[in-house]
């Protein structure tokens, strides 16, 4: 395994969350010579017999319920999991006693090896970055997906022999502690409100996801999308650079056209069509138009191109169909946790909607929705906690109406629902407050709809027998 220079034999480290990403931090920074020390607030009875056995292989030592400073002081810093805001009390009295704070993408930074390439925005980027490590398979390169997409950027760092190419989904939350990461390809694919509670404001939360830029040198390529006015004013701030754009002006590198997405080689145009893809709708074509120039510039031609983007299947919970009963459409969009992501569906979805909405709160305004709503959605269905504030936003320009749990909301859908309509869900909200996950919410949308579809199917084998 590669040495890295913030690590030496005996350097004490405090592992702060002990998640998927504090997991992989406490085997890497134990292989490397670290003593390291935990700190999590589940209680050590919650942990599982895995977490445990984890610990006492590595020889860490375990705060759990809480997080002290006395306990956070002992490392010479602090490793921080992503989720843990750096405005958290604690670390902010650590930072104060001197201790530094370091993200998993900034102890990754002096070890990494192969080229690596980046993906961040508000929304699309786990689409993006799995399309990206398709479309560089495609052209015969070892690719090592990970990142915020679910599997630890450090991992890449354990494996024996090196990748071609690591394509990372990094998250606004990583960016902030990034130190020197520096990608070989950062793409930037679009900025909305999104984890206002977790930054403190948008302002903020702006300049996190610029960091993906802040250590690229010259010959380093930047991508960003010009059709979203602060990644334009991002764009125009690394004018030096030489950033690749891509959007609908005729200007940029990577552009889209109807269904085509055409790329600019000196004097000729490379044309990408994408019909028949899964990538043919509005939301699609532009993050082709991004994973195309990122391919790119990491190495794929033309053919792998376009073999990758025919072979790709759409992601779960991502404007996911799931069935059409009676006429009407169900779709489940569960991963849009945000306004911005909500947008978007909104403009894939068809003309009537009735869109399910609601959850745990993340700061979002929500009348960031109001233009979307009052085009297409007939009917608003809330649930979960946001509920209430959501529709005093909403209520003056769409019908609102407040279901307890997601199983109701979907059978009130369908009751209202007419042949024709789509009923999405597309909460604009985290799932905390009711499930597990997202995924676990979506899968909750897809029995219950698949629960009307038997109620369907038995009600016509009663209407077949009476007849
Ligand atoms: N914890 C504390 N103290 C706190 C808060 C949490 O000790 O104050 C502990 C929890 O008890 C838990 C651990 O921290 O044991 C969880 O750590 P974490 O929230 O950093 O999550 P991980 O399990 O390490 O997963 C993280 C990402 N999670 C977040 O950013 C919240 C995962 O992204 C990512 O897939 C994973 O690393 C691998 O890189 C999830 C996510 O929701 C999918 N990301 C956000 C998004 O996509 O919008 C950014």
């Amino acid at each position: 395994m590669m040495h890295n220079e913030m690590i030496q034999e005996g350097t004490p480290v405090v592992v702060l969350g002990f998640g998927i990403t504090g997991r992989v931090a406490l085997r890497y920074l134990s292989m490397l010579g670290a003593r390291v020390y935990v700190s999590d607030a589940r209680p050590e009875k919650k942990l599982s017999p895995q977490e445990r056995a984890l610990l006492q292989e590595c020889g860490a030592e375990y705060e759990g319920g809480a997080h002290s400073l006395e306990f956070l002081r002992q490392g010479e810093f602090i490793f921080i999991s992503p989720g843990i805001p750096v405005n958290l009390k604690v670390v902010v009295e650590a930072k104060k006693a001197g201790v530094n704070i370091v993200g998993e993408l900034a102890l990754a930074a002096p070890a990494l090896q192969c080229p690596v390439v980046a993906v961040t925005g508000t929304n699309g980027k786990t689409t993006v970055t799995t399309l990206i490590g398709d479309l560089l398979r495609a052209a015969g390169k070892e690719v090592f997906v990970c990142g915020n997409i679910g599997r630890p950027l450090l991992e890449c760092l354990m494996l024996e022999q090196q990748p071609d190419v690591a394509v990372v989904e990094v998250s606004s939350f990583q960016l902030e502690n990034c130190g020197k990461f520096r990608p070989d390809v950062a793409v930037l694919l679009n900025i909305t409100p999104d984890h206002i509670d977790w930054h403190g404001s948008f302002a903020d939360y702006i300049a996190a996801k610029a960091k993906i830029f802040s250590q690229q040198r010259s010959t380093d390529t930047a991508i960003l999308y010009t059709d979203d006015v602060i990644c334009l004013e991002l764009a125009e701030q690394l004018q030096e650079r030489a950033p690749v754009l891509f959007g609908h002006s005729r200007d940029c590198h990577g552009y889209i056209c109807e269904s085509e997405v055409y790329v600019r080689r000196q004097n000729e145009l490379e044309k990408y069509d994408l019909a028949g893809t899964v990538f043919d709708n509005p939301v699609g074509r532009v993050n082709c138009a991004a994973a195309i120039l990122a391919a790119k510039s990491a190495g794929s031609d033309w053919h792998s191109i376009m073999d990758g983007l025919h072979s790709f299947k759409a992601l779960p919970h991502r404007m996911e169909y799931v069935a059409v009963i009676d006429g009407v459409s169900y779709w489940n969009d569960s991963k849009a946790t945000n306004t911005g992501a909500v947008i978007s569906a909104l403009k894939q979805a068809g003309q009537r909607i009735i869109l399910i909405a609601g959850g745990r709160d993340k700061g979002e305004d929500y009348r960031l929705l109001r233009d979307s709503l009052r085009a297409k959605v007939v009917k608003l269905i809330l649930i979960g906690e946001a509920a209430e504030s959501i529709g005093r936003q909403l209520e003056d320009i769409v019908e609102v109406d407040y279901l307890p749990s997601l199983e109701e909301a979907v059978a009130k859908a369908s009751r209202v629902a007419r042949p024709g309509d789509t009923v999405l869900l597309s909460p604009a909200c985290a799932s905390f407050d009711m499930f597990e996950s997202y995924e676990h919410r979506g899968r909750i949308f897809r029995e219950s709809v698949a629960g009307l579809q038997l109620k369907r199917d038995a009600a016509t084998l009663q209407t077949g027998r009476e007849e």
